[in-house]
């Protein structure tokens, strides 16, 4: 099988590592998954990959985006002509609390990736997770050309990621793409996500595993998509002709509280029984609105999402219901 393409694919074991490792698998791609060793136990942290352990297009490799040699030794040994850029710390609420440990991973991390590639070979096609939350205050509707206005340390180091992206491809003449997704989500989705809070919250407390959900601020807008959607346009990307940056998005903007809402009515709860408004989960800097135009990605890479967000809080909810009858006594 000599017209096999390699990938390498960071964050493998998020929400977006694995259900881009799985597209990719079903394109015939081998797939490096690079994994940085935690303590967090095997089964835990692999859960979102676990159909593909075994799999003989599907390897694991310790290291670590903000390690420089450990990506040279895997870029080197593998020679991927793909890498997709998706390791990070990606809560936003987290990032005020680990600043420092926020632009390590999300900035230098990105460097070390950017100048592995100019160093081993510059014809490897690059893709970066860039990220909605790099429009910040800016409340219109946002594409390619909205002025970025970060307020938080995790939007911070997106941008500057960003733009070391747009730096390389032009200085070096580098297939480096970046990606503005805006919120996807998917049953894969972590739980600390609020979407994820709530799907999950609204299947528990159906099965008396909870009472309460305490949520921050939920008088928010985000743009929220379906995650197996937003990986595939990451791949269109890459194979384009020519590299450039794009807004993934759906075009549609929901409030928190409508999301919570929605689910809870589709849950059969009644929301105002269980939700604690907690001051303590608020932001210090929080984006107020968030509304993605994907015009160009449709012209251009004819990518179009193809699940709203209703479809999605009740696919969410469908599989945490799952979860939690299957522990009953959790
Ligand atoms: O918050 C509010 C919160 O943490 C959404 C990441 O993937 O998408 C994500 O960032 C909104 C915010 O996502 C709770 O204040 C209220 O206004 O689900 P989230 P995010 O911050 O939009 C972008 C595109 C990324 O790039 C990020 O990596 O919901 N909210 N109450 C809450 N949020 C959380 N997490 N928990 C709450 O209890």
């Amino acid at each position: 099988m000599t017209n096999q393409k390699t990938a390498l694919i960071t964050g493998v074991t998020g929400q977006d590592g694995s259900y881009l490792s799985d597209f990719l698998i079903e394109k015939n791609y081998k797939v490096i998954g690079l994994v940085r060793r935690t303590s967090t136990s095997f089964k835990e942290k692999h859960k979102n990959i676990q159909h593909l352990l075994g799999n003989k297009n599907f390897v694991l490799e310790h290291g670590d985006v903000t390690d420089f040699s450990s990506i040279s030794r895997i870029i080197q040994h593998y020679r991927p002509q793909e890498i997709y850029n998706l390791a990070a710390q990606s809560h936003v609420g987290e990032s005020f609390h680990s600043p420092a440990s926020t632009l390590n991973i999300n900035t230098n991390g990105v460097l070390n990736i950017l100048e592995n590639i100019r160093i081993i070979d510059n014809s490897i096609k690059f893709y970066q997770a860039s990220t909605s939350e790099m429009f910040g205050d800016n409340e219109t509707i946002q594409n390619e050309k909205t002025t970025l206005s970060p307020v938080s340390p995790y939007a911070c180091s997106k941008v500057c990621a960003h733009n070391l992206t747009i730096n390389y491809r032009k200085a070096y003449d580098m297939f480096a793409c970046s990606g503005i997704l805006f919120n996807h989500e998917s049953p894969r989705r972590g739980e600390d996500f609020v979407t994820r809070k709530i799907t999950r919250a609204a299947a528990r407390i159906k099965f008396g595993l909870q009472d309460k959900i305490h949520l921050g601020n939920i008088k928010t807008f985000r743009d929220w998509g379906y995650a197996g959607d937003y990986v595939e346009a990451m791949w269109m990307m890459l194979q384009h002709e020519k590299p450039d940056d794009y807004v993934i998005a759906t075009g549609k903007t929901t409030s928190v509280e409508e999301f919570l809402n929605f689910t809870f009515e589709y849950a059969g709860l009644d929301v105002s029984k269980h939700l604690v408004i907690d001051q303590k989960l608020f932001r210090p800097h929080d984006v107020p609105y968030l509304l993605g135009d994907p015009t160009k990605a449709r012209k251009v890479l004819n990518w179009v999402p193809k699940m709203q967000v209703e479809e999605l809080a009740k696919i969410m909810f469908d599989s945490d219901y799952g979860l939690a009858k299957g522990n009953p006594h959790e």
